[in-house]
């Protein structure tokens, strides 16, 4: 594409923002690198073509460019970016930013949960099959890296965040995981949120292919737009696409049929197997072998951070699940440990409601160690359903699970909550607790 000499601003100084910048100013750009936060808070060095608009959004810098574009942590709603549209100037995402330059197949992933596994496990089945693929979007890698090469495949995790500015998006498969309350600080109701998830189907290809978690209603209202849909089920065996069927996972599509022991996964719980369904359909339906796509998916062991078993210390065993950021999570890695368990929850709750895991938390946890924003919020929810103990940090939260978790049973860091209000982050936050653990077994 060409930019040359127009004048570009780009909001949010992020990863994405940051990659944005050095990719308009390679072309010829004069960028503008706009964030609330200031120069120092975010350690920004000189870049050649970009000047920055730090502590703050300059009106001017956003009504008088060419085009604006928007990191996906941006809300489309704020002052500046309401003021560049008002003036006529166009504001963009990341993704259709990117996707302009990029040729290959595009798979994109969405979901409230699963979408960094199901991206993961999808870049594992093309690379076993010798493709050349990119594995990025809100995984990690924005997008916008993945222009200057030739991808046979673009596998790409979307948030929600992501999709509510995509225009010009045609994935060739969508893969809708599932839709459960989360960032309901972001959106005004949960309908808001689905309407973002939606927006996967509504720019897809005639020939595009949904891939639609069956079971969830909410996914099936929303593949209402597509032509073209393959499903994945847990709860009813399927004459077309994925389902399980007792101990296996059996494939139906057009030229195969198999049943897979999905004892095989060295994945565990049954959102993994719709994980792992969900992968299968796109690499199958390119005519990748299943042999050959079975076997990349029985040797994925998984991203860290979800439901790691960190270590076993005094016969309680400590796992480590802070990428469970929205009540959705917890409840499902909570449903795969027996009693008794301690859970470490908290943080920022953005508008969760934490009732939903009542049953769970009578029947299996014997404490519930909570710590930060909205620790009162969880309390509120649960805290007369079992022990409430409240710590200020992940060592204390530890030391504490340490105590009162009997032999036999398990130590879970599933937050249910956003990290930032005591962390750099999920990762940040699960290193923290994995240090934990291990300084425990150290004392021993
Ligand atoms: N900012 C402003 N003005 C505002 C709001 C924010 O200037 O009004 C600034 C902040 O001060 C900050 C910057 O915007 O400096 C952050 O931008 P960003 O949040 O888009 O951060 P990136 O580092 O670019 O990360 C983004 C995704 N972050 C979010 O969507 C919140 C990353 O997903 C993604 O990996 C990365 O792009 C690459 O694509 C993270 C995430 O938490 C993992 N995603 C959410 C989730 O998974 O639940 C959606
Ligand atoms: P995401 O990228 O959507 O946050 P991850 O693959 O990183 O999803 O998994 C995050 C957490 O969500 C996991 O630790 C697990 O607790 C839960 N999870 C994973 N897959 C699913 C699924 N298909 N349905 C519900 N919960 C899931």
């Amino acid at each position: 594409m060409n930019y040359q000499d127009q004048k570009i601003t780009v909001i949010g100084a992020g990863k994405t923002g940051l990659s944005l910048a050095r990719y308009f100013s390679a072309r010829g750009a004069g960028v503008t690198l706009s964030d609330q936060r200031s120069r120092e808070e975010l350690n920004l060095q000189a870049m050649d073509g970009v000047s920055f608009d730090c502590g703050g959004h300059t009106e001017r810098f956003f009504t008088g460019a060419d085009l604006v574009v928007a990191s996906p942590g941006v809300p489309l709603d704020v002052p500046p970016l309401i003021a560049a549209r008002e003036a006529g100037v166009p504001v963009r995402g990341e993704v259709d930013i990117a996707l302009k330059e990029l040729s290959g197949k595009l798979i994109a992933i969405t979901g409230t949960n699963g979408k960094s596994t199901t991206t993961s496990l999808i870049g594992e089945i093309f690379k076993a099959w010798g493709k050349k693929v990119f594995v990025g979007g809100n995984l990690g890698t924005p997008l916008i890296d993945a222009v200057g090469e030739a991808w046979d495949y673009l596998v790409v995790e979307l948030s929600s965040f992501q999709l509510e500015a995509i225009e010009e998006m045609r994935p060739d498969y969508g893969v809708l995981l599932n839709i459960t309350p989360d960032h309901l600080d972001r959106y005004p109701n949960m309908e808001a949120y689905v309407k973002a998830k939606e927006r996967l189907f509504l720019t897809m290809k005639e020939q595009g292919v949904a891939v639609l978690n069956v079971d969830d209603s909410l996914v099936m209202q929303a593949g209402k737009w597509v032509q073209k849909g393959i499903g994945f089920s847990c709860e009813s065996p399927l004459d077309e696409g994925l389902s399980l069927v007792g101990e296996a996972i059996r494939v139906r599509l057009p030229g195969i049929a198999a049943d897979l022991p999905h004892n095989d996964l060295l994945l565990q719980g049954e959102h993994n197997r719709q994980n792992v369904m969900a992968a299968l359909i796109p690499a199958l339906l390119e005519g990748c072998p299943l042999e050959l796509a079975w076997k990349a998916v029985t040797a994925y062991g998984g991203l860290p951070h979800r439901m790691q078993l960190v270590a076993r210390v005094n016969e309680v065993s400590y796992f480590n699940d802070s990428k469970g950021t929205n009540v959705g999570s917890v409840l499902k890695s909570l449903s795969g440990l027996a009693a008794p368990v301690s859970l470490i929850a908290g943080g920022l709750a953005k508008g969760g409601d934490f009732t939903p895991l009542s049953d769970l938390v009578k029947d299996r946890v014997v404490a519930l160690i909570l710590m930060g924003t909205d620790a009162p919020l969880i309390e509120d929810h649960l805290g007369q359903l079992t022990r409430v103990i409240h710590v200020s940090s992940m060592k204390e939260a530890v030391q504490k699970a340490a105590e009162v978790t009997p032999k036999g049973g398990s130590v879970l860091l599933s937050p249910g909550c956003a990290s930032f209000d005591m962390f750099n982050g999920m990762a940040d936050r699960g290193n923290a607790f994995v240090n934990a653990v291990h300084a425990l077994e150290e004392a021993l």
